[in-house]
């Protein structure tokens, strides 16, 4: 099953020095890159979050190289920028995950002169809080904190999160490794404030998740999409993404099994993911054109129809098929996304969510 596989997850492009070197004339052409800035694009994103064609097809265009890798929570991002590794061109952070980058000089402005497909976007999408110009970043996806359950394990209805409490699937049940989203959601269960820092609310997440600790099979953002495609989890929280990408594999391989995606119907985190150029970035022209070439709305069907997550994008909105827009799954109705929430900075507020997620990891 594995091998067969072709998923752009925890994978380098890197083509050979020849045709680096080769690249480096044909970038120089088209983006006005120097010789001492390289033909090299460096990108860090999100795990299964690109159609497995279009990084070829974008060197292939250009001639340039792209090194292509993957991580799989906003802090592992947060760290990479904030101590220099990596030196990324184009990363892909979330909405509360933009503030500190942009509080910390750690992001470059956007020159829009070089993104005219970001006119493709839907104005909803833009202007947000943690960017209200849209100076920094351009919308990517977007999407919300669901459970995934496979129906042929997990028996009785849900509507939220219950599964993941059950006894019943003890051993099979992931959790997110991520402090912030796993309890603000478990705050939502219990029906409190999702980005509540009430002790009270708190106290009560936090035995909510020390009691579930002994069903867990792992805390894990990036292994639970194949866990409920071999049948190891039968029921993990996960985005909403990668829930319906782990439901479409399994189709493939058990035409009788499913990964059913519940977005909670009590209210969930909705999040967007957006493109952003890191202060370090090398090929800050070329980041441009990756960019703009993501904007292009043939790109954006492409890696829409591949990761089932929503476009911000309204031309390729327009071109996508009706069923894929009529999943609830991916384009949740208004009143539930009324209840959604995206997650706030709590600024020194942290401190207590930190202090929870110390006790329920140890
Ligand atoms: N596999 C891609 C997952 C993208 C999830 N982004 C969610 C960010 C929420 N903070």
């Amino acid at each position: 099953m594995r091998a067969n596989r072709t998923r752009i997850s925890r994978r380098t492009w890197l083509q050979s020095a020849a045709a680096a070197a080769f690249s480096a004339a044909g970038c120089g052409r088209r983006f006005g890159q120097t010789s001492s800035s390289g033909s090299q694009l460096k990108v860090f994103n999100w795990s299964d979050y690109i159609d497995e064609s279009v990084v070829p097809e974008f060197q292939r265009q250009t001639g340039c190289t792209v090194v292509y890798d993957n991580y799989s929570s906003d802090s592992e991002l947060e760290t990479r920028l904030a101590t220099g590794a990596g030196s990324y061109d184009v990363v892909f952070p979330s909405d509360r995950a933009i503030i500190p980058l942009i509080a910390k000089g750690l992001l470059r402005e956007l020159d829009r002169s070089l993104l005219p497909n970001f006119r493709h976007l839907d104005s909803k999408f833009l202007a947000q809080p943690f960017d209200s110009t849209n100076q920094f970043s351009a919308p990517y996806f977007w999407g919300t904190l669901a459970v995934g359950v496979r129906t042929d394990f997990v028996h009785g209805a849900a509507a939220g999160l219950e599964p993941l409490f059950d006894e019943r699937n003890r051993g099979r049940i992931t959790m997110l490794d991520d402090m912030e989203n796993v309890v603000a959601v478990v705050l939502g269960h219990l029906g409190y404030p999702l980005n509540s820092v009430d002790p009270d609310h708190l106290k009560l997440a936090k035995d909510k998740l020390i009691e579930q600790k002994s069903l867990v099979q792992a805390y894990t953002s990036d292994s639970y999409r194949e866990r409920l495609i071999t049948g190891e989890a039968w029921a993990s929280l996960g985005w909403s993404g990668d829930l319906l990408q782990a439901d479409a594999e399994l189709r493939t391989i058990h035409p009788k099994a499913r990964v059913m995606v519940i977005i909670p119907g009590g209210g969930t985190m909705i999040w967007i993911d957006s493109m952003v150029i890191p202060k370090a970035a090398q090929n800050v022209e070329l980041a441009h054109a990756f960019i703009n070439y993501l904007l292009e709305p043939s790109v954006a069907v492409l890696n829409a129809k591949k990761v089932n997550y929503a476009t911000p994008n309204a031309t390729a909105r327009e071109q996508l098929p009706a069923a894929m827009l009529a999943d609830e799954s991916i384009y949740p109705p208004a009143e539930v996304l009324a209840r959604c929430t995206a997650l706030q900075d709590r600024g020194p507020d942290i401190e207590k969510i930190e202090q929870v997620w110390r006790v329920v990891r140890q």
